[in-house]
């Protein structure tokens, strides 16, 4: 789906984790949705969060994040 490096992905994920405590959550991705069309690397939040997400406690570690991209 996407043409994303390691490094890029891990670079994405510290983007979107503002407070950097290695999870992102809901409120985070809002936040980065509001700045680039409620999108991921073209991917709709609702949609990237139903997709990556795994364990549906509605936090997004950096490997949900890493496979979600990989
Ligand atoms: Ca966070
Ligand atoms: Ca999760």
């Amino acid at each position: 789906m996407s043409e994303l490096t390691g490094a890029e992905v891990e670079a994405l994920f510290a983007k979107i984790d503002t407070d950097g405590d290695g999870e992102i959550r809901l409120r985070e991705l809002r936040d980065y949705g509001q700045a680039n069309d409620a999108s991921i690397q073209g991917v709709r939040l609702a949609d990237f969060v139903r997709g990556a997400d795994t364990d549906g406690d509605r936090r997004i570690t950096l490997t949900e994040f890493r496979s979600y991209f990989a």
